[in-house]
């Protein structure tokens, strides 16, 4: 290998310019920007100019820490956590490292001396957007909280060109744009074309001998698409460590034409290169639901290969053997979309680089672990055995290499056990035959978790029984978190400042810190504060409603909020026919004195998810006649707030006062918007379900609102044939909402509407809304009391937040590094330039 050159060029004034941190550099670095990146000045320059402007500068402030980071690394051999997910929902990246960096405020008041507004420059960013919701925006949290705990890691995924769609409204149903977010450049991202790698598609495979007389398959692909890497850092909170997240982009390898085109089919050579383009075009935009479509298959390949192909460059350049690739690397998989990764880090081993099947198989064993995120049976993935084998010839073969040592490994540990053996099988043969993602990740993994308690414990006893009774000890919970600075520092300020004020600012890393607020909770003068700031973020709210919904609500009425993806066993049509109950209420008792509310909802439907589509324009609807009709007043307000995004959710949850988390216990894995209300002293109506249980445990059942069947209850429930029908009979509210329903009172008379959606409850209802309905009422009616005693709120919003400790991701990382990774944390000094050059 090569020696770089010493670097002879003087850098010194470069870090100057480039690092500098007083206003007046900041300033002056800014102005640069604009001119030499930009092309503009000032009086041409949009406020878009001035935001890459502003980008730029600080991105030259992260870039010192990230080579150092990166020298570090590789002077140490640091064991290194490989993040693979098909999701990063990262959010808006200038304002986050702005706080990482500490020097928000600093560049606040630079900007504000240039004549600009740094909020109007914020809000010029396009959000990447590369991420469904949930299980998107943790693997992003957990990128902050493996750098702010200095711990060495590569997030790896996809650069799609198309992230999650926008979501605008017509008529009130959801319309769907396509997401350019690339149009107007990203300044976060850096390509690096000299690492691209190649992945293979399609083909057979063929069997020879080689040198040595050895049996080996060699592999000849249909098809070869190159996977360019594009580099965003990851700075952690006030530390050096600048972690890296790497995204492939596709694109038709150099020599995609000359074939084609050498044969005079110009068009054909062109085609070629669309469809290799094809697989980081577009992110698929389902939440908890897996379609089977190829191209997905493709995309999942295409991103683990690189990544893989990425580790082992990276392994051979650090000098070390292959052998100890699960000694430099900890491969965590994001659920089973890069579950394909443990056929392809067997093909790799085995095939390229002549490593004999055994250890091979120790290897790839000792190198990743899994988490699954739901107990949704529509969202497990299964490829048909035909298509698999189609794209990827070889995986197949080694599928069913590794499925023939497993299943031996299962028949010696239980004998005569024909459906255990039909049940583990990674090929499912029940009818049509499939390739079982989910077993193949825990049969390829050292370690299997589950995202809150109950949902590790669901699976368990339920959806992954088999694996755990043949390997407990790989089984653990890791409940979710998020992170702090994003949901409170950046989203709240006006909160930070009062938290600071009075315990200081450890809690930003130290968040069960939080704690030391118990004590204020008696301070009069505090809760005063305290309800203070929640106002002006409600106002501030009700501003933006206005301005994007043009309906006017009342930041003294309760602000009660769900937001999240549009989803029945979600329930979002559980709050609805709480709000037509209110409404009925009303029109029967104008007088009634009811405690006034805003509900608000937010969040997209996948795109073919009709019922969920309904349930968007059922809240429309409802808004329509509710916000308009002279009996209500202004005494309720419905809200839908159209592309919940990142940028938007930031808006949200520190104006919230009610979080609604109504989910069908035992079917959200755990929830983290939840987490995210809490934190920010929003009170919690909710189900035993996914991480509310621990949400409650935590801050007292007391401060906390109860309602609906346990995981158990359910269960039973269904088990002994339930019939919506006799709720809906034997409840006159319940009845008298879904009868106007039915007769169009919410659909211009049409009663057609919304029958899908009224027919599935009334004759199936599986997400139990007819059964959890009284007892949401009664949930809610104590919600409405409380909110009368501001006092006694206020005392619950506190408690909520000083308890919220345990559900940063900070809590989180350090528990899998500890109990799954094994990773070390490596501190990182800024490196010279001398050091640099070595
Ligand atoms: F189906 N989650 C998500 F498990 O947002 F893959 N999208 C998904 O496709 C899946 C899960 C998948 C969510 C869970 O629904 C939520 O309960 C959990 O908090 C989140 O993943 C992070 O673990």
């Amino acid at each position: 290998m090569q020696t770089a050159p010493k670097l002879q060029i003087e850098t010194a004034r470069v870090e100057d310019d480039r690092t500098g941190l007083s206003i007046e550099t900041l300033k002056r670095a800014f102005l640069d920007n604009l001119f030499y990146i930009q092309g503009k000045f000032p009086r041409l320059a949009t406020q878009h100019d001035y935001y890459m402007a502003l980008a730029y500068t600080v991105r030259d402030r992260l870039l010192q820490r990230w080579i150092s980071t990166a020298a570090t690394y590789t002077e140490q051999s640091s064991r290194t956590v490989a993040y693979l997910s098909a999701e990063f929902l990262m959010g808006p990246q200038l304002g986050n490292n702005l706080i990482n960096l500490g020097i928000y405020d600093r560049v606040q008041q630079a900007i504000e001396e240039l004549g600009l507004n740094l909020d109007t420059l914020l809000d010029q960013e396009e959000e990447p957007g590369l991420g469904n919701g949930g299980l998107g925006r943790l693997a992003a949290c957990y990128l902050d909280s493996m750098a702010t705990l200095e711990i060495p890691s590569l997030g790896y995924g996809i650069r799609y060109e198309f992230g999650i769609f926008k979501q605008g409204l017509q008529n009130g149903w959801q319309v769907e744009f396509t997401d350019k977010w690339l149009r107007l450049g990203n300044p976060w991202e850096i390509p690096r074309p000299d690492w691209a790698v190649q992945v293979k598609l399609g083909g057979y495979t063929e069997a020879y001998l080689d040198a040595n007389g050895h049996y080996r398959v060699r592999w000849i692909p249909r098809q070869v698409v190159k996977g360019v890497p594009y580099d965003t850092p990851i700075l952690g909170y006030q530390i050096n460590t600048c972690n890296t997240l790497r995204l492939w982009s596709a694109q038709a390898p150099e020599s995609f034409d000359f074939e084609a085109f050498n044969s005079g089919d110009y068009l054909g050579a062109v085609q070629e290169k669309i469809s290799s383009e094809n697989l980081s075009k577009v992110l698929y935009p389902n939440d908890n639901v897996s379609q089977g479509k190829q191209l997905r298959l493709a995309q999942q390949i295409f991103f683990v290969s690189c990544s893989l192909q990425d580790m082992i460059r990276i392994l051979l350049r650090q000098k070390l053997p292959l052998s100890e690739f699960s000694q430099k690397f900890t491969v965590q998989l994001n659920d089973t979309h890069p579950a394909i990764a443990v056929a392809e880090l067997m093909r790799l081993l085995v095939d390229e680089h002549g490593i004999a099947w055994d250890q091979a198989w120790d290897i790839t064993r000792n190198s990743f672990a899994y988490t699954n995120h739901t107990l949704m049976p529509e969202a497990l993935e299964r490829w048909p055995v035909e298509m698999f084998g189609q794209m990827l010839p070889r995986h197949l073969e080694i599928v069913y290499e590794i499925n023939h040592h497993f299943l031996d490994e299962v028949r010696a540990k239980f004998p005569d056990d024909g459906d255990r053996i039909r049940r583990m099988s990674l090929i499912d043969e029940s009818g049509e035959r499939f390739v079982r993602m989910a077993n193949l990740a825990c049969v390829g993994s050292y370690a299997i978790n589950g995202v809150a308690a109950l949902h590790t414990e669901l699976l368990q006893k339920d959806v992954l029984h088999d694996f755990y009774q043949l390997y407990p000890e790989k089984f653990n919970n890791k409940t979710n978190g998020v992170t702090p600075r994003r949901f409170m520092v950046l989203s709240n300020p006006r909160l930070t400042h009062l938290l600071n004020d009075t315990i200081g600012d450890s809690w930003v890393q130290h968040l069960d810190h939080l704690q030391k607020l118990e004590t204020s909770v008696e301070d009069a003068s505090f809760r005063q504060r305290w309800w203070e700031i929640k106002q002006a973020n409600k106002h501030d709210l009700a501003t933006y409603i206005q301005a994007h919904n043009g309906i006017t609500v009342d930041p003294e009425s309760l602000f009660d909020i769900q937001v999240k993806r549009i989803h029945e066993y979600k329930r979002q049509h559980l709050m609805v026919l709480h709000i037509i109950t209110l409404y009925n209420r009303l029109k029967a008792n104008p007088n009634l004195d009811i405690t006034p509310r805003t509900f608000l909802f937010g969040g997209k439907a996948a795109p073919g998810y009709m019922m969920a589509k309904l349930i968007i324009k059922l809240i429309t609807s409802v808004a329509d006649v509710v916000n308009n009709d002279p009996a209500v007043g202004d005494r309720l307000k419905v809200v839908f707030l159209k592309n919940f995004n990142v940028k938007l959710a930031q808006h949200i949850y520190p104006a919230a006062d009610l979080s609604e988390q109504v989910s069908m216990a035992g079917k959200e894995a755990s929830g983290t918007g939840n987490m995210k209300f809490a934190m920010n002293g929003a009170l919690t109506i909710g189900t035993l379900d996914g991480a509310n249980i621990e949400i409650r445990e935590e801050v007292g059942p007391e401060n906390f609102f109860l309602f609906g069947l346990t995981a158990a209850e359910v269960k039973a429930l269904k088990a002994s044939s339930y019939n919506p029908w006799n709720y809906y009979q034997s409840n006159p509210e319940l009845k008298e909402v879904i009868d106007r329903l039915k007769a169009g009172d919410f659909s211009g008379g049409n009663p057609d509407l919304f029958r899908p959606l009224i027919d599935s409850l009334l004759s199936w209802d599986n997400y139990l809304l007819f059964a959890d309905y009284q007892s949401y009422i009664e949930a809610q009616e104590k919600v409405s009391q409380a909110y009368r005693d501001r006092d006694r709120w206020v005392r619950m919003s506190i408690l909520n937040t000083a308890r919220m400790g345990k559900f940063s991701s900070d809590r989180s990382i350090a528990e899998y590094a500890a109990d799954i990774w094994q990773t070390p944390s490596v501190k990182i000094e800024l490196t010279d330039n001398a050091r640099l050059s070595r």
